[in-house]
């Protein structure tokens, strides 16, 4: 009986990552319930958060390719020649390949805690840079992890693009940037992609987009819940809600259930009530200011800031 079979395996998952049953089951234990940001990108996720920043809603990620183009040669001028150039946490290659045009580098090290990308990214762009030295690092980036012994004797630069760096509460934010300013050492600099407060409709649109994608990336952790976990959320029971928090200067991305119901996961029970939140993503938003003073307090000192024309997305070049 394939129905049954399917409820069994549900109950039973092959492989429980460990980190994301204990870290699902303590969000969703407190009160406001919350999902850490990080769970959205397993495969499905990672590849809806293609699709988001494809769409025309969507400005954060076609305004920052604007200004690594269009300032690619100032950007050049702010890091040190043939520096190893460090990227937290490995995207798609098309933001460094920005950099790699304008820019001399003696090695290219990209983090990630997925191995199997940082792999697959190496192979891309030694394909296209036979001449440039990759040397990836498997670690997660908010932690202290050791740089390769190779590039020891080269200067360094950090690139923090996307204004990922948004998606960390401040306080995190700041123990990021102190932490990759210790890893880096003196004489370092870091290039990072930070997104600029603006007109909440602009905002808004861009976490709400039409076409429901953004909805559909927000509750996939619910299914990756279920795949992984064992849970048995029905998606269809919660919608998506974005909206803009003024004081806190951040966008928040809730799951909303629509009705008072429990669900099972891991041999335990969490209840929702009607209209009950699952906190599942924050996303800060800067004033160049706000951003420069994070960074001292952090003890980096700001640089160069390139904006695009309507001042939707910043680029700060930061020195150690
Ligand atoms: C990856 N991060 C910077 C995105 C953001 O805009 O905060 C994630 C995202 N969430 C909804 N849309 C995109």
């Amino acid at each position: 009986n394939i129905h049954v079979s399917a409820r069994a395996e549900r109950r039973e998952p092959s492989s429980v990552d460990p980190a994301f049953a204990r870290d699902a089951v303590s969000g969703l234990s407190q009160y406001p319930k919350t999902i850490s940001p990080k769970y959205f990108y397993d495969k499905i996720g990672s590849h809806l958060f293609e699709r988001i920043t494809l769409l025309p809603e969507y400005y954060p990620t076609r305004t920052e390719l604007r200004i690594l183009r269009e300032h690619g040669a100032d950007i050049a001028d702010s890091i040190p020649e043939n520096a190893a150039l460090v990227e937290f946490g490995a995207g798609a290659t098309t933001k460094v390949r920005l950099l790699l045009e304008t820019c001399e580098f003696g090695a290219y090290v990209p983090v990630d805690i997925s191995g199997d990308f940082l792999a697959e990214q190496a192979r891309i762009l030694r394909a296209d840079h036979p001449q440039l030295k990759v040397h990836p690092v498997a670690a997660d980036f908010t932690t202290a992890f050791p740089l390769p012994h190779e590039i020891r004797n080269m200067p360094k630069v950090g690139f923090f693009p996307g204004s990922t760096i948004g998606n960390f509460d401040p306080a995190d934010a700041e123990a990021f940037l102190r932490n990759a300013r210790g890893i880096l050492g003196h004489g370092a600099a870091m290039i990072i992609g930070v997104d600029l407060e603006k007109d909440e409709d602009t905002l808004h649109a861009a976490y709400n987009d039409a076409t429901g994608v953004t909805a559909k990336f927000n509750l996939n952790v619910l299914e990756r819940m279920n795949r992984e976990l064992g849970a048995n959320f029905d998606p269809a029971t919660f919608d998506h809600r974005a909206l803009y928090n003024h004081h806190l200067h951040r966008i928040e991305m809730h799951l909303i259930s629509r009705k008072a119901h429990a669900v099972r996961m891991l041999g335990r029970t969490f209840s929702f009530g009607t209209d009950e939140s699952i906190h599942t993503e924050s996303s800060y938003k800067y004033s160049i200011a706000r951003f420069q003073e994070l960074a001292r307090r952090a003890g980096w000192m700001p640089d160069k800031v390139w904006t695009d024309a309507r001042d939707m997305f910043s680029v700060h070049a930061l020195r150690a």
